[in-house]
């Protein structure tokens, strides 16, 4: 399919290493990707859902060890151990290679080699960078069909340059003794063994457009972020974009996809979604920041996804759709997840494929059970999705969930101080990542497990991305969704509702939103927040605005603590910022 030389010789060098019994490149077409379809039924890789209730839907089950991203087993393996930074485990290269190549090594015996071109980004477009992923699974295939643009088009478009992100994926035995994700940033290669979960082995997203990615954003000039994009129309038809880097499992899908309440609605207020997970920002040559969404589809949560708290991607996920360790329906062979609706299936198989009986009290659906579905399936995706240009920024958002602490919504003084916001966030550990869920850990800028160098110098690269933009720069403010009353219950309805949060950070950036200047920022006073049509009462909505003193001091220890890490690392400007912040609290 290609005479690119680079491709050729890599290829060529990994058939060796992994000893395939066939080669199949993937073009991209509908034929080949049917065929693959059938083949993974028929190994019972994949199950055939109800083709009328979910024509094009796919079942998948991973291994029970095998369900969520594995942040201990993921490397930054650069040159130097200070290139990776305090926060991301590091492995000499040589030493990681020949670890790497002993595990690959004869794994694709009796199985076949896919070869898939992607690109991140619409192909052609001055945002767009091509990758090639090695993968003995038709499930990653499959995926990747829908999470990425694949096949001849992005071939032709590479042309014969050198410049691509090479991935190996190798199933092996899906050991987790010898589960490595592995990227080599000065080789533009990012090697995945023995996993068959989606974060571990969709090359193209976490790995590339955010740990590659964000190495090359640094280098290059621009920004590769854990964000959501959404852009909000006015009745004017005025549309405004947000970007918005909330930790996994924190909301970003539903927030990329919300619903105007019905008096926003009535209005003409409209929600357009650009993308639900990663943005990739340069400075266009208006001086503004403009993003895309280098992914075309959404590998989404799947538990709490129901007609009420995000229709958008309910209905994305009703064609052309695969599920991941859901509950398989066997009487009409459909799919459920804990949240869907309040009528679990009787007879039915959980995650794991057990027969499962709700009545036990155990859950049905992996808690990170996903949909895999194409951007396009999605009611509200916006018009400029496909623009190779991408939207322009007004607005970046920072949150996470605290149940206390962070207030539901602050501004920052200015870019500096917005960065210093992004780099003290913290967050409650969630089922995406393996490992203990509802630990309070810092999480900057929501890339702890994405920053693919050192996170000081991550944020220094933020500061110069600031001064570049200069008055042009988006305005930074910070949002917290999941407060909780003392009897542990959610105080902010959430979801659609959040759009009056946004109303008040988009008439802030235009100027036309009142606030009140507290030591952590700018507050909203509650009658700034609209709470037209919406039985909520100013009482919680004071209750979520405030900010207590105690809890941030107590805040500041933890974040000098983490600072600390670091070492002198730390830019001057956010050791200046968490000073200021100490003595305006204390
Ligand atoms: P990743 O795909 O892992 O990056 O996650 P995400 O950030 O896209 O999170 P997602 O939107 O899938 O939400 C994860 C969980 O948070 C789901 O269970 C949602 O129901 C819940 N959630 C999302 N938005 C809100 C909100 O506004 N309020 C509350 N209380 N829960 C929310
Ligand atoms: C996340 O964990 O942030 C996800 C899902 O978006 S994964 O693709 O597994 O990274
Ligand atoms: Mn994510």
């Amino acid at each position: 399919m290609t005479k690119n030389q680079s491709v050729l010789s890599w290829l060529e060098e990994q058939k060796n290493l992994v000893q395939p019994d066939r080669v199949v490149w993937i073009d991209g077409s509908q034929e080949q990707l049917e065929a693959l379809r059938a083949e993974a039924c028929e190994t019972g890789e994949m199950i055939k859902l109800n083709q009328e209730k979910l024509p094009g839907c796919y079942l998948h089950r991973t291994a029970v060890n095998d369900v969520a991203r594995v942040e201990h087993r993921t490397f930054i393996c650069s040159e130097k151990e200070e290139d990776a930074g305090p926060t991301n485990n590091w492995m000499e290269p040589a030493k990681a290679y020949k670890m790497l190549y002993d595990i690959a090594r004869g794994s694709y015996r009796g199985r076949t080699m896919y070869v898939i071109p992607y690109s991140m980004g619409p192909v052609g477009s001055p945002f767009a960078k091509y990758g090639i992923e090695v993968t003995d699974s038709i499930y990653v295939v499959l995926n990747m069909a829908i999470m990425t643009r694949i096949g001849k088009d992005v071939l032709e478009a590479l042309g014969d340059s050198a410049d691509w992100v090479r991935g190996l994926h190798c199933k092996c035995d899906i050991d987790e003794e010898k589960r490595y994700i592995c990227h080599f940033p000065q080789d533009n290669t990012i090697i995945s063994v023995n996993s068959g979960y989606g974060g571990n082995v969709l090359l193209g997203k976490k790995c590339f457009a955010l740990r590659i990615a964000s190495h090359l954003g640094r280098k290059e000039g621009w920004m590769a972020e854990h964000m959501l994009i959404l852009g909000i129309e006015n009745p004017q038809g005025e549309v405004k974009y947000i970007a918005a880097a909330f930790p996994s499992a924190c909301g970003k899908t539903n927030l990329a996809m919300l619903i105007p309440p019905e008096v926003y609605r009535k209005k003409g207020y409209k929600a357009w979604c650009v993308g639900d997970d990663i943005a990739w920002m340069r400075i266009g040559e208006d001086g503004r920041l403009w993003a895309v969404n280098p992914e075309n589809g959404f590998f989404g949560v799947a538990p709490g996804t129901n007609m009420k708290s995000n229709p958008n991607a309910l209905i994305s996920t009703m064609k052309d759709s695969i599920f991941t360790n859901v509950v398989h329906n066997l009487d009409d062979n459909t799919v459920w997840w804990e949240g869907l609706d309040d009528n679990p299936p009787k007879n039915a198989l959980n995650w794991k494929g057990e027969k499962w009986d709700y009545t036990d009290g155990s859950k049905g659906a992996h808690p990170n059970s996903r949909f895999t579905s194409p951007a396009k399936n999605c009611p509200c995706i916006s018009p400029e999705f496909d623009s190779g240009k991408g939207v322009p920024i007004d607005a970046i958002v920072f949150g996470g969930r605290r149940a206390k602490t962070a207030p539901l919504v602050y501004q920052s003084l200015d870019w500096n101080h917005g960065v210093f916001v992004g780099s003290i966030m913290a967050s409650e550990t969630t089922a995406a990542a393996t490992g203990a869920v509802g630990v309070v850990r810092r999480d900057p800028m929501a890339m702890l497990p994405f920053c693919g160098y050192h996170m000081a110098d991550y944020w220094a690269h933020w500061l110069e991305m600031g001064e570049k933009l200069g008055d042009k720069a988006p305005k930074i403010f910070n949002v917290n969704w999941f407060r909780l009353d003392d009897n542990g219950k959610f105080i902010w309805p959430g979801f659609g509702e959040n759009l009056r949060v946004l109303e008040w950070i988009i008439n802030r950036c235009e100027g036309k939103a009142d606030a009140v200047e507290a030591p952590i920022g700018y507050l909203p006073k509650p009658d700034d927040i609209n709470l037209e049509g919406f039985d909520f009462s100013v009482d919680a909505l004071e209750s979520i605005l405030e900010v207590d003193r105690d809890l941030w001091l107590q805040e500041i220890k933890d974040i000098e603590e983490f600072y600390k890490k670091f070492g002198n690392k730390v830019p001057a400007e956010l050791k200046k910022q968490l000073e200021i912040l100490k003595a305006k609290l204390s």
